[in-house]
């Protein structure tokens, strides 16, 4: 019901036993962690914490200052909480297995500031989160991690934006929450949001068409030639170049987005993580209706090989994507 508290939302969902008492807690202490990056983030220059800190993440690429306190910020909000057996960040090489006798049954893996390129020019950012179940008792190893994103128990994603929000799924349809900044609680604002099944709005860096696989590149090809090609539509185009912002459209208004694989990335499996951006992303825009996609087969389906690999990503609208898909199985 719109109005509820992230609390109360969560208690109605361990009543009705969608989660039990340990992912409770771990929710609603991610949920806590994210108000904190998101008050970090609002302070922009004012913190001093923008620009390099001069540091490399695993991915090779140069750390913000606010990836680094964003994913201490996790860290040191969810070891403590009793749920977790484990993490596993974007901003570190391996695995996190949570410190003291009392691990929990859960697996956090996050992406703490994803499109943080975009933080020193001021457009919007986020948190992206994504729980598995570990039921070993021994302390979590990468392996433990490599579980298909089928096996989410939980998934969603904080937005940094004029508005914070956290956009969540427990299997159960998806629902979004709105900050009030005076209470500092999150509120049901987005009950059971639903992915337009059409749409006429595509996402894609366009500078990267020379480097698409043919069956991308005919595509947007197409979209591009509006009522005059084959689709007999005009489309628009967005690219915030932060997949939280561009997800969050789609969930609102439809779309599509789309990282495939390209000759470029190639050699390194594609752009986009699969263990903490597709898999979270995938598992929303499924529960609320839309589909994700390779390109050649589910992106929930595929079986992890390495704790960050990387993999295309084609997800949004459900027609859309699988016009995409036909594209692909026309060769
Ligand atoms: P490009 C941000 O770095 C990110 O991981 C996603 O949030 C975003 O969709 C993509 O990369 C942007 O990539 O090549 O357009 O900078």
């Amino acid at each position: 019901m719109a109005g509820v508290s992230f609390s109360r939302f969560l208690s109605a969902e361990q009543q009705a036993g969608r989660v039990d008492a340990q992912l409770r807690t771990l929710l609603e202490t991610v949920a806590r962690a994210t108000v904190a990056i998101g008050a970090q983030v609002a302070r922009g220059a004012l913190a001093g914490v923008l620009g390099e800190a001069g540091s490399q993440n695993v991915q090779g690429e140069a750390q913000k200052k606010l990836d680094v306190i964003a994913n201490e910020v996790f860290l040191q909000a969810d070891e403590w909480g009793g749920s977790l057996a484990g993490m596993a960040s974007e901003e570190m090489e391996e695995v996190y297995p949570v410190a003291g006798a009392v691990r929990g049954g859960y697996l956090l893996l996050f992406d703490p500031l994803d499109g943080s390129s975009n933080i020193d020019v001021n457009v919007s950012v986020g948190t992206i989160f994504s729980v598995l179940k570990y039921a070993g008792g021994a302390p979590p190893r990468e392996v433990d991690f490599l579980q298909p994103g089928r096996e989410q128990r939980a998934a969603g994603y904080a937005i940094y934006g004029p508005s914070t929000m956290l956009v969540l799924t427990l299997g159960n349809g998806v629902q979004g929450f709105t900050l009030a900044r005076d209470t500092g609680e999150f509120v049901l604002t987005h009950p059971n949001i639903a992915v337009p099944t059409t749409t006429r709005e595509f996402a894609i860096n366009a500078s990267n068409e020379r480097f698409w696989e043919a069956p991308v590149q005919r595509y947007v090809r197409d979209l591009r030639a509006g009522k005059t090609g084959p689709r007999g539509e005009d489309f628009n185009m967005r690219w915030v170049a932060s997949m939280v912002a561009d997800v969050h459209r789609i969930l609102m208004r439809g779309g599509i987005f789309l990282y495939p694989m390209d000759e470029k990335c190639r050699t390194r499996g594609g752009k986009l993580r699969l263990l903490y951006e597709a898999n979270p992303m995938s598992m929303l825009i499924e529960q609320a209706g839309g589909a994700a996609s390779t390109g050649r087969e589910p992106i929930l389906d595929v079986r992890p090989r390495r704790l960050h690999q990387r993999i295309a990503v084609v997800l949004g609208s459900r027609d859309e994507v699988q016009t995409v898909l036909r594209y692909h199985q026309e060769g």
